[in-house]
């Protein structure tokens, strides 16, 4: 039953209008439901582009890393930065500079997109406008940006080979890293003989993490301790435990293999003992029907993918295989012979495969019946949706601060719409003026007038133009003082959200919030507006 306990986008617009916070008084970002029945933190609420009515969907599944896993940026990332320097600078022969320098992970944003010809990191709207642009850590000029960027053509472009989207949080290091190079290979010319451009620069950059992230350099650490690079979430257990109660299978499909996803898994789902500490055991297993590991998304989302599928065995990290000429078992079927010691005799573990193989195990039968739960739009989200039609949600852990500053912002963001209404106002009659001035049989009594009211005019439009542009870059820098607003680039969307509004059925913050709805909602978009209707706005 849908009890409605989420907050509608009509009750948040209302609130606003209504709000009065002249007297400087914060209100908490919490807002009722309309029935009263409960209040959901705004930040913690859960956000529909596209209807989706969890009584359809039998299967929820999760991606690990970044999504159950919220890896602490600070910690995991610097690790990802040094282990990439060291790889640039022992392997690849790049200059022993790079040792002393740092890295700011605050600094690079998702949403973002690397030029790796020209050097640049850009934010654009959703229109491929972009809009932010910096040369290494030089922010380019408006003729500049024009320059490189003002052609339509060049425009309609924005992807692989020549451009790189940081669209996931393991990308922050990388870009980070590849701005300190271009940075230093602009200063330094002809210094390092390896770095002779800045694609050659990214492709090393981008090797370097890759293999940090598979030669043990990060995983071995995590494993160590995961507490000082994975923020625990105690609300996880308690949100499989609600799915699965409400009769849904569950599952996990990761690119992680079963070695590091069992330490990480534990760690999230893990017993906790009395001193805080974790049991080490496979007890997490008891909250899915099906574990994919080693998945090679996206390509796993691929029907035609050819992928084996390997069952996993657990204790030792067997791979086994699982194409014997029998048919894949169905959740419940117990064959002792290949489910070797799997808890409960529910829980399957598999490395590799497809989603044909995954289908079957859990006996889906429409696509449209899974909702999968990711933090990459590309890896996670784009494919399972666009190729295959599964139900999608994705977890954007940036989106929690984001709305607490729209919250806090709101009398600057007002502010700031009014003065591009007065700026757009006052040049809308410069315009009207100037064509009546040039209307014939004025006399020279009322062209001297006119011409008067034109500079009056003039000088006020000047002022209001630079008071929005003030109070635009103060707005801007609130929400990060490089890149600005995650989902905005200007006053439109980011390419970001455009992206998340167009592949992402669902999105929040963090993937625990599903426990704060009913798992039988019925999800529903706010109407969407036209411009034209923006002016009339039944509210
Ligand atoms: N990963 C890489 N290379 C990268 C970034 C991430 O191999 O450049 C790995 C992560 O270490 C993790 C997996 O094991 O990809 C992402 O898994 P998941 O998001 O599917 O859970």
């Amino acid at each position: 039953m849908d009890k409605g306990l989420g907050a509608g986008i009509g009750d948040i617009i209302s609130h606003f209008q209504n709000s009065s916070c002249s007297d400087g008084v914060q209100e908490p970002c919490i807002w009722a439901s309309p029935g009263g029945a409960r209040k959901i933190d705004i930040g913690k609420q859960i956000f529909c582009n596209r209807s989706l009515n969890m009584k359809n969907i039998v299967a929820v599944g999760f991606d690990m890393d970044y999504t159950l896993a919220q890896y602490k940026p600070e910690t995991f990332e610097s690790l990802a930065y040094d282990g990439t320097v060291r790889k640039l600078v022992y392997d690849l022969g790049y200059p022993e500079e790079l040792l002393e320098w740092s890295f700011d992970w605050k600094y690079m944003v998702r949403g973002l997109v690397l030029d790796k010809k020209r050097g640049n990191i850009l934010k654009m709207d959703r229109h491929k406008y972009v809009k932010v642009a910096y040369h290494g850590f030089r922010e380019m000029s408006k003729e500049e940006k024009v320059e490189a960027y003002g052609n339509t053509l060049i425009r309609d472009a924005f992807d692989e080979p020549d451009y790189a989207l940081i669209d996931t949080l393991f990308s922050l290091a990388e870009a980070y890293l590849f701005a300190q190079l271009v940075d230093f290979m602009d200063n330094n010319p002809g210094k390092d003989s390896k770095s002779t451009d800045y694609v050659r620069m990214y492709k090393d950059v981008r090797a370097a993490v890759d293999l940090c992230h598979r030669d043990g350099t990060l995983k071995q650490m995590v494993a160590k301790d995961p507490k000082t690079y994975i923020n625990e979430d105690r609300s996880i257990v308690p949100m499989l435990k609600m799915l699965r109660e409400s009769g849904r299978s569950t599952f996990l499909v990761t690119n992680s293999l079963w070695d590091y996803t069992t330490i990480v898994m534990n760690f999230l789902c893990g017993s906790h003992t009395l001193d805080g500490g974790i049991t080490c055991n496979s007890d997490w297993l008891l909250y899915f029907d099906v574990v994919i590991t080693g998945s090679a998304k996206p390509g796993f989302f691929h029907e035609d993918n050819r992928a084996n599928l390997f069952q996993v065995e657990p204790e030792s990290g067997m791979l086994l295989n699982t194409d014997n000429g029998t048919p894949m078992p169905q959740v419940g079927d117990i064959s002792p012979g290949l489910l070797l010691k799997e808890k409960n005799g529910t829980c399957r573990i598999f490395q590799g495969g497809s989603v044909g193989h995954l289908h079957k195990l859990l006996s889906i039968e429409s696509s449209s019946q899974v909702l999968y739960v990711g933090d990459h739009i590309y890896g996670d989200i784009l494919r399972s949706k666009k190729v295959l039609g599964w139900r999608t949600m994705l977890v954007v852990p940036e989106l929690e601060r984001e709305v607490e500053l729209l919250w806090e912002l709101r009398d600057l963001r007002k502010k700031l719409h009014l003065l591009r209404n007065e700026r757009d106002l006052i040049e809308d009659q410069i315009h009207h003026l100037k064509w009546s001035l040039k209307s014939e049989g004025i006399d020279v009594d009322e062209q001297r007038k006119m011409c008067t009211r034109m500079d009056d005019l003039e000088y006020q439009r000047d002022k209001a133009r630079l008071s929005h542009q003030e109070a635009q870059r103060e707005c801007h820098q609130k929400f990060h003082k490089v890149w600005g607003q995650l989902m905005k680039t200007g006053y439109q969307n980011s390419r970001f959200a455009h992206q998340v509004e167009r592949f992402a059925c669902l999105y929040t913050s963090q993937v625990s919030n599903l426990s704060l709805y009913s798992p039988d909602k019925y999800y529903r978009p706010s109407e969407g507006f036209m411009p034209h209707e923006f002016e009339i706005i039944p509210l």
